[in-house]
């Protein structure tokens, strides 16, 4: 395990942008490693015996962010793991960073990212997304009151990361409401001019 033999790519957006749906489709095409910090993070409070179960449960209720201690421990753990079992070097971390000390803490101590992917929507167009989603999901924060804490947390607290990378150029940000397809041919073409 190095820092040099590994790329890390952001993958920002708000609650609904598409975020998985397009790093699914990166995956197969690019090869790349997707790890989702809330997939993981709703992996590990379902885990029995995980001292973290119960606090994960409320920070997502709410849409608060979970402290990055356990958060930055998990994706390195899976960074570990794909890299030893699946010989994966490149990732499209999911989801985080979502503040800005966590941003500095995750490039200090892990890895510094080569730019941030970031998905713009609307929140109307979020909204009816995770509505409609989360008459199937079962995903404990897809309600209209967990949504309405989200999209506040997300303004808040998780766009001033953008900021900083967006002066830093080194944010890609693409337009998410059109079709998953049509998004991703813009993803695709931008990934492009980065030489990937
Ligand atoms: N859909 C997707 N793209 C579409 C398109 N172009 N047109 C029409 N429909 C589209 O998509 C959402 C829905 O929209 C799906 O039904 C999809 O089919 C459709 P998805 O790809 O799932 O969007 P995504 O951006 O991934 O939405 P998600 O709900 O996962 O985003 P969040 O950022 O809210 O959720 P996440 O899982 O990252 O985090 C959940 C919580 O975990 C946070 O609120 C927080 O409490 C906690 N958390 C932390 O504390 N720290 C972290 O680092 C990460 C999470
Ligand atoms: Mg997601």
């Amino acid at each position: 395990w190095s820092p040099d033999n590994v790329t890390v790519i952001f993958v920002l957006g708000g609650p609904g942008a598409g975020k998985g749906t397009q790093c699914s489709k990166l995956v197969s095409d690019y090869g790349f490693k997707h790890l989702s910090a809330g997939d993981l993070l709703r992996e590990e409070q379902d885990r029995p015996g995980s001292e973290f179960g119960e606090m994960i449960k409320t920070y997502i209720k709410e849409g608060t962010i979970v402290p990055m201690e356990v958060t930055i421990q998990l994706l390195e753990n899976a960074m570990k793991k794909a890299m030893e079992e699946e010989k994966k070097s490149t990732f499209l971390i999911d989801g985080f960073p979502r503040k800005l000390d966590q941003a500095h803490a995750f490039e200090r101590t892990v890895v510094p990212s080569k730019f941030t992917l970031f998905f713009d929507a609307p929140e109307n167009v979020m909204l009816d997304r995770l509505l409609d989603r989360g008459k199937t999901s079962g995903r404990a924060d897809d309600n209209i009151e967990s949504i309405k804490k989200r999209f506040r947390v997300f303004v808040e607290t998780s766009m001033p990361v953008v900021d900083e990378f967006d002066a830093q150029k080194k944010v890609i940000k693409v337009n998410a409401t059109r079709t998953p397809d049509e998004v991703y041919q813009d993803v695709q073409a931008r990934l492009k001019e980065w030489g990937i």
